[in-house]
């Protein structure tokens, strides 16, 4: 299936395309990537990609939701990955070289933002685990910290210096390993539009949308619990249980609803976003009840 899919000529249509500063980009992946048939139906239907494409959280361009036009100025051509930290195989690599090497699929996943609003999105990419098996983290790496570009001449956010920049976020590296987690690539069928994180962001489908950072450029595989970006600018505001269960409410927003982007739609939320069947079990030795828990 993976042959058929022509990863090799997937991965030669990303870069390298002088893109205009259009609203959506319109490259098309040759050949499209085949849907995973266990990930064709998230339970309700995708977002259209236009409402999806204007409505973004890409702070580096900006603290409100409509930064698509500025992300245009988003280099990422070339663009380069650094993987480094606890691993037997650091390595520095392009995002060429790196597409030639892994699986790519198309999944579609919900997505919900502690902000109490949600999408569907038709990923592109592959998993997580499979980037992991080609730098061989140690028996150290007990979490992987990702960064952001932080480039000051394209990301007008970078002013607001009051921002610990770059974006940074970690997560256990058993939440990264699980075939759930993934790196996206592209969406609705096409390379990655700049204000969805181009060329490479993270997807993993049971966390809230903060910890799903943009447009990395720095992969660490470490052995202390990393802070992430808004932990350290908010400590109280984005513990654990109020990422995945609505139950628990952030101290600004309830968690117990979401509004369904391009709808009018508010529906429950679901505990780990609608995932508990897979990814529950990660979490049945920790305390279930603490607000001082932290990933
Ligand atoms: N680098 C970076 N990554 C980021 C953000 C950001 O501001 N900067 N915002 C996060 C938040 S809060 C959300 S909800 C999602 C939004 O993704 P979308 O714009 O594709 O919907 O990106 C996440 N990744
Ligand atoms: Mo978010």
């Amino acid at each position: 299936m993976l042959a058929a899919m022509g990863v090799g000529a997937a991965a030669a249509a990303l870069p390298g395309r002088a893109e205009a500063a259009n609203r959506v980009p319109e490259e098309a992946w040759a050949p499209k990537p085949a849907l995973n048939p266990s990930f064709a139906d998230a339970g309700r239907a995708v977002t259209a990609e236009r409402t999806n494409a204007e409505y973004n959280n890409f702070y580096e361009f900006g603290s409100h939701k409509g930064i698509y036009r500025a992300a245009q100025q988003l280099r990422t051509d070339p663009w380069t990955i650094v993987i480094d930290g606890e691993v037997s195989k650091p390595m520095e690599i392009g995002m060429e070289d790196l597409l030639a090497k892994m699986p790519i699929e198309e999944r579609i996943y919900r997505h919900r933002c502690v902000e109490a609003w949600s999408m569907v999105a038709p990923w592109i990419g592959f998993e997580l685990r499979h980037l992991m098996a080609l730098v061989e983290p140690t028996s150290k790496a007990r979490y992987v910290r990702m960064e952001t570009l932080a480039d000051r001449d394209t990301m007008p956010g970078l002013r607001q210096h009051w921002y610990p920049w770059p974006y940074t976020e970690g997560l256990p590296a058993a939440e990264a390993a699980h075939p759930l987690s993934f790196m996206v690539v592209g969406a609705y069928g096409k390379v990655l539009h700049k204000q969805f994180g181009a060329p490479m962001r993270l997807h993993v489908p049971w966390k809230y949308g903060f910890k799903l950072l943009k447009s990395i450029n720095r992969i660490s595989f470490v052995e202390e619990r990393p802070v992430g970006f808004w932990e350290e600018l908010q400590g109280a505001e984005y513990g654990f249980w109020a990422n995945v269960n609505p139950e628990f409410d952030h101290p600004r927003w309830t968690q117990a609803e979401e509004r369904v982007l391009g709808t009018g739609d508010k529906i429950p939320t679901q505990l780990y976003n609608g995932y508990a069947e897979e990814v529950a079990g990660l979490y049945k030795d920790m305390d279930q009840s603490s607000r001082e828990l932290w990933f």
